[in-house]
């Protein structure tokens, strides 16, 4: 089975997406998200420009060949442009797989390990009232899992506090806005948030909180030993994660699970995370993390040192991109919890699927492959909108980690 074409397709219906489309001489197709938001255009090109010329004519069922093939190949190794659209090349190549046996690709995958992949739903408010409102909504949604994020005092704006109580999209149109960062006001309110949702609601729940990679590691130390009496499921990004031993000393201090790796782009930004144990949950994805090939990898060697992955789920990743996660999720071993954002109702209509919500789980559909199709022609009427992340200053104005 030979592959004919393949085809990039940029949408923007709310927000900007990159699709890879290939197309195989028995005339399935395969879909396989690109999308990596504020830099989409950067994975259009070298996919266009660089890979699908190499994937015509090539046999459709060499899936792990033609990740070496794109890997290897390349010569220069990594970086989440590299990363998302081999990952893009992969997901395709596992939907036409799934498709031509007939399959839900989990069934592929070694089949489910479980009934449905629990996920978590995100709470955010302008303060601790609303913050509960939030909470209280999901958990009589059935969620038995929730993140909660709140305004900062005297701050602006803050990380994961939407508009919306329910959509929460970073990304803005035309030039990045700028945010304003304390982490002393952060460090000093938050603790107060999460106990009172805590006292409301009490621990019959999942809670979790992302601090977005804003904090040093004695900063994060300080925090998650604080928060042990709320008992989180886990403290995502309490750090930067490109020097890794800084999870050792946050390790050192605290048992609050730690999750970390939403930027991460292959197996080796966390080997040493996993390997010593520094880490409970990894949070790479299936665009950005090389598609469900090396994703397998990661979760594998993470297998072997207790730590459980959680899949990114935000609404950057396209429904695509959480149809691989629900398939791949349901079928590993390791699996800890999906983050489930959902997508706005334009965006599902472009991208039609069969996954489902019910009872705090997210189940694949039965139809062969993803179980996520592309409407072209709805998609054409949505042309790439130019957005960037917000850049995040600290009150004296020096940029800081957004
Ligand atoms: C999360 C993430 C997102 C990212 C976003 C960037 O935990 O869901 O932190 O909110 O900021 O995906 O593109
Ligand atoms: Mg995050």
């Amino acid at each position: 089975m030979k592959i004919v074409d393949a085809k990039v397709i940029v949408c923007s219906p709310d927000r900007n997406f990159a699709t890879l489309k290939l197309t195989t001489d028995s005339g399935l197709t395969g879909l396989g998200d690109a999308t990596l938001n504020g830099r989409e255009l950067a994975v259009v090109a070298y996919l266009q420009e660089h890979v699908c010329p190499l994937l015509i004519g090539r046999d459709a069922h060499r899936i792990e060949d033609t990740w070496q093939y794109l890997y290897k190949g390349a010569y220069w190794r990594r970086g989440p442009v590299t990363m998302s659209a081999i990952a893009a090349v992969d997901t395709a190549l596992w939907d036409i797989k799934a498709k031509s046996a007939d399959m839900p690709l989990y069934q592929l995958l070694g089949g489910r390990s479980r009934e449905g992949v629990m996920v978590y739903g995100h709470a955010s408010g302008n303060d601790i009232p609303q913050v509960s409102d939030a909470v209280g909504a999901y958990l009589g949604e059935g969620y038995l899992a929730v993140r909660v994020q709140c305004a900062i005092p005297g701050l602006g704006s803050a990380y994961g506090v939407g508009k919306d109580a329910k959509f929460y999209e970073p990304a803005g149109r035309g030039l990045p806005l700028e945010s304003e960062w304390s982490s002393e006001r952060y460090l000093r309110f938050i603790p107060e948030v999460l106990g009172a949702v805590r006292s409301k609601f009490g621990f019959d729940f999942h809670m979790l909180h992302d601090v977005h990679h804003r904090l040093t590691p004695i900063e994060a130390a300080h925090l998650a030993k604080r928060l042990e009496e709320v008992e989180l499921f886990w403290l995502e990004d309490p750090v930067v994660a490109e020097l890794q031993e800084g999870f050792r000393l946050v390790r050192q201090h605290t048992t609050t699970p730690i999750a970390t790796g939403e930027v991460f782009n292959s197996i080796w930004d966390c080997q040493q995370l996993i390997q010593e144990q520094l880490i409970d949950f990894i949070r790479a994805s299936v665009v950005h993390t090389g598609g469900i090939t090396h994703l397998r990898r990661i979760a594998q060697l993470a297998e072997l040192y207790h730590v459980r992955m959680g899949c990114h789920g935000a609404t950057d990743l396209s429904p695509v991109c959480l149809a691989a996660a629900i398939h791949f999720g349901i079928s590993v071993h390791n699996f800890g919890i999906q983050e489930y954002m959902p997508h706005s109702e334009l965006t599902d209509e472009v991208f039609p699927h069969t996954y489902r919500f019910a009872g705090g789980h997210l189940y694949p559909g039965e139809d062969p492959g993803l179980g996520v199709d592309l409407d072209e022609d709805l998609a054409d009427r949505y042309p790439y909108d130019p957005a960037y992340l917000p850049i995040s200053r600290k009150l004296d104005g020096t940029v800081h980690n957004w």
